[in-house]
């Protein structure tokens, strides 16, 4: 099949054109011309005004959008396709036709993806009052794709990755995920398309928006608490790390040479935050009055993230100039608040204060406009006495006070991730010291979930961490070392154990510690070997201390015998906490009864589930972290044979099958990856495929950052190669040298000498140029 993909430039490829987003233009007719038999599906944007034969074995469509548009909206495809079709009715009357298309062997796993459709038009209609306005909607999924998906008008193009899916091949995570985009990409119908961006430089204009569109929608069909959590850690494990690096860049970028390297998480995830900040200032009404009134204005128009900011502003008559600087400065800011009770007076008062590090060409930063959400709970009960609140932080530092309090309070800071900074080491967020003990309330009675959630966190991050330090002051982790685990941490970890009252999706998020990606960013300087050697130490010390909660768990919630596959909430809860009591046993020394226990559970799980890739796919990534002189080696090596067989050939699940080996938690997995490029199913031109193990393995902290720096010149290698196959994926992965001045002086040297020879290479892409170059500076 052909298709086209013309943001953020292309259109000039196609023909003589400005392909600048503020050029717009209607495309009142366009022909597609092609041989039937091969290309019997010609599509384009808008409607289809006329098709028919040519002669000759050719046949011909005429297309027609009414909408102006700029050229990156434009596209073309022409394939031997499948699909699966449906309708909406739109509030006004207006009968929508909805087609997915994709490779005919495909086609039984679209329907998914329509439905997702059909509840994206619907939520948009309900929650912001935004209609479709064409009589027809496609969708196309692409096995060979640089990005996840493209909006183009009436015609968007998919990555198969986030549009199949059928319980055998596709996770729960791949199901909300491509909810959530086939939501992301409908939403750039009005954010985005009808109004679009004057430049690139204000490409969050519609992303930033449309991120945030798209995580609402999803918490309004969804569980709002969990989409929270899983939207802060990406922001925290992505954007945080980009903003601490040498790409670090305002979410309104200043400067660019490839601007295809500028699709980054700050401007999609911090952007969204950011987004969500108006929508915290001025509240739920007041957001949707701004974004009416910045339609109203801008309806078919190309234009700025200032245009947005000053409807936002005129439509609640607030002052948004100093909320500028969120779009000027770059960074993370950083927060630390200071608490005192006055008994006498029963006022407790919160002193915020606020600065952020300097980044690349940026070295003074002025205050932001942070909006803090505040609630108070009883320091002896754990009840609210102060219901959440938005403390507007404009100045360094702004002390706010609460009166009327009879006993003294805990305060909850920063609820629900108000703002896109990072609290300070939580010793110095009030008096009394924020303590194991109080972590430990906060974690139990925080009646904010996500800051009950961020509590535990901490707690854990906090041991994690010191054990490092432990670590690394022993001269290494022993092998099987074990934690001496504090009794308040161990205590909320027992306790969200055996809450059957809450939520299953938070209960595993909660008794997941924090990722590497995070955890990294507290150190002066990433240690790679002990800091992975700790958080493993630490899951197996709490699957030693728990290990009859933790089979008792996984026990209770196995799928009820006969009960129908089904992606609820309730079912995507159970299999994950399950799957977390899974992981946790399988941390158990090999060789213990309880590691060979949980072994058995992990084959036996992967065998019975065929049919539910969540389920299975835990199970191998389980049995796959066993190394070679494990007593589980020969399940390993099975499960390996048995999960390329079962896959048939279906792409993403040979994906999954190359991506759990390439991040698989085991000693040796330079030379695993080695052999995995050379397998037959490996391929350096198909994006996914690549991503999934040359990216996979160079996202695992451990063995890419292994003393000597074998990975760094295997990756240097494969950088070289790729660039001259696909400049945009070869960018991406140069950004794994990225955080060279975050590790030792030796590593530091390493990556720098990787980044110098890529650089020098004769014929070297701008994308993976300007990487190279912003990185060294
Ligand atoms: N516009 C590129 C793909 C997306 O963000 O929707
Ligand atoms: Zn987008």
């Amino acid at each position: 099949m052909f298709c086209t993909q013309c943001e953020a430039e292309g259109f000039r490829r196609i023909t003589y054109y400005y392909d600048r987003p503020d050029v717009m233009a209607t495309f009142s007719r366009v022909r597609l011309e092609a041989g039937k038999e091969s290309y019997p599906v010609l599509l384009s944007n808008g409607n289809k005004l006329e098709h028919g034969d040519c002669g000759g074995g050719r046949h011909f469509a005429v297309w027609e959008d009414p909408y102006p548009k700029p050229s990156y909206l434009f596209a073309l495809v022409a394939g031997d396709l499948g699909k699966v079709s449906g309708t909406f009715q739109t509030a006004s009357g207006r009968q929508v036709e909805l087609n997915v298309y994709s490779e005919k062997e495909n086609v039984d796993q679209c329907d998914h993806a329509l439905a997702s459709l059909i509840k994206s038009m619907q939520w948009d209609e309900e929650r912001f009052g935004l209609e479709y306005d064409l009589s027809l909607y496609n969708i196309v999924a692409v096995n060979d794709f640089n990005m996840g998906a493209m909006e183009n008008k009436g015609l968007n193009i998919f990555n198969t990755a986030l549009t199949l899916a059928k319980p055998s091949t596709a996770t729960d995570d791949n199901y909300e995920r491509i909810e959530s985009v086939i939501g992301h990409e409908y939403f750039h119908n009005w954010s985005g398309n009808r109004v679009t961006c004057r430049d690139w430089f204000q490409l969050t204009l519609k992303e930033g928006l449309t991120v945030f569109r798209d995580q609402e929608f999803s918490s309004d069909v969804g569980s709002r608490p969990v989409v929270r959590i899983e939207n802060v850690k990406s922001v925290r494990g992505r954007q945080f790390i980009e903003d601490a690096g040498p790409m670090s860049h305002p979410i309104r970028p200043e400067s660019y040479i490839a601007m295809d390297n500028f699709y980054t998480s700050t401007v999609y995830e911090k952007g969204a935050e950011v987004i969500r900040m108006y929508m915290t200032l001025v509240g739920k009404d007041g957001f949707r009055r701004g974004l009416t009134e910045y339609f109203k204005r801008h309806d078919g128009a190309a234009v700025t993230c200032d245009d947005f900011r000053a409807a936002m502003a005129d439509a609640n008559g607030v002052d948004l100039a100093q909320f500028e600087r969120w779009y000027t400065q770059a960074g993370t800011p950083v927060l630390t608040a200071a608490g005192a009770y006055d008994a006498a007076a029963g006022v407790y008062s919160l002193t915020l204060s606020q600065a952020c590090p300097p980044t690349p060409g940026q070295a003074a930063k002025e205050p932001f406009h942070i909006p803090v959400v505040v609630g108070l709970l009883d320091a002896e009960s754990g009840a609210e006495v102060v219901a959440s609140r938005t403390l507007e932080l404009r100045e360094a530092s702004q002390t706010f006070t609460f009166d009327g309090l009879p006993a003294p309070v805990v305060p909850s800071i920063l609820r629900g991730f108000s703002a896109p900074v990072k609290l300070a080491p939580v010793k110095l967020v009030h008096e009394p010291a924020l303590t194991d003990d109080t972590l430990a309330f906060l974690a139990a009675h925080d009646t904010d979930a996500f800051n009950r959630w961020e509590a535990g966190q901490a707690l854990g991050a906090k041991l994690v961490l010191d054990t490092a330090s432990a670590f690394a002051a022993a001269g290494g982790a022993k092998p099987d070392a074990a934690v001496e685990l504090p009794a308040p941490f161990l205590a909320a970890f027992r306790s969200t154990l055996s809450d059957a009252s809450l939520d299953p999706s938070l209960r595993a998020y909660a008794l997941v510690l924090p990722p590497l990606s995070e955890l990294s960013q507290a150190m002066a300087v990433i240690d790679p070997t002990n800091l992975p050697a700790a958080r493993r130490a630490v899951r197996r010390s709490l699957a030693l201390a728990c290990e009859q909660e933790l089979v008792a768990l996984y026990d209770s919630l196995a799928p009820p015998p006969g009960a129908p596959f089904s992606v609820d909430g309730a079912e995507i809860g159970r299999r994950r906490l399950r799957n977390c009591a899974l992981g946790y046993l399988c941390s158990l020394p090999d060789g213990s009864p309880g590691g060979r226990d949980a072994v058995a559970r992990a084959k036996a799980q992967f065998d019975a589930s065929a049919g539910c890739m969540t389920d299975r796919l835990a199970a191998f990534s389980c049995l796959v972290g066993k190394p070679d002189d494990s007593p589980a080696a020969a399940e390993r090596a099975a499960a390996v044979a048995a999960f390329h067989e079962a896959a048939g050939g279906d792409a993403l699940v040979v994906n999954k099958w190359f991506m759990t080996q390439a991040t698989a938690d085991r000693a040796g997995l330079l030379d695993d990856v080695k052999a995995l490029v050379q397998h037959p199913d490996f391929s350096w031109t198909n994006p996914n495929r690549l991503r999934s193990v040359v990216s996979a393995f160079a996202s695992s902290m451990e063995h890419f950052h292994a003393p000597g720096g074998a990975a760094y010149a295997w990756l240097g290698d494969a950088i070289e190669k790729v660039d001259k196959i696909n400049p945009q994926v070869a960018s991406r992965l140069a950004g794994a040298f990225a955080l060279h001045k975050r590790y030792d002086a030796e590593r530091g040297e390493l990556m720098r000498a990787q980044l110098s020879r890529i650089k020098a290479l004769p014929g070297l892409s701008k994308d993976t140029f300007e990487v190279c170059a912003r990185s060294l500076a």
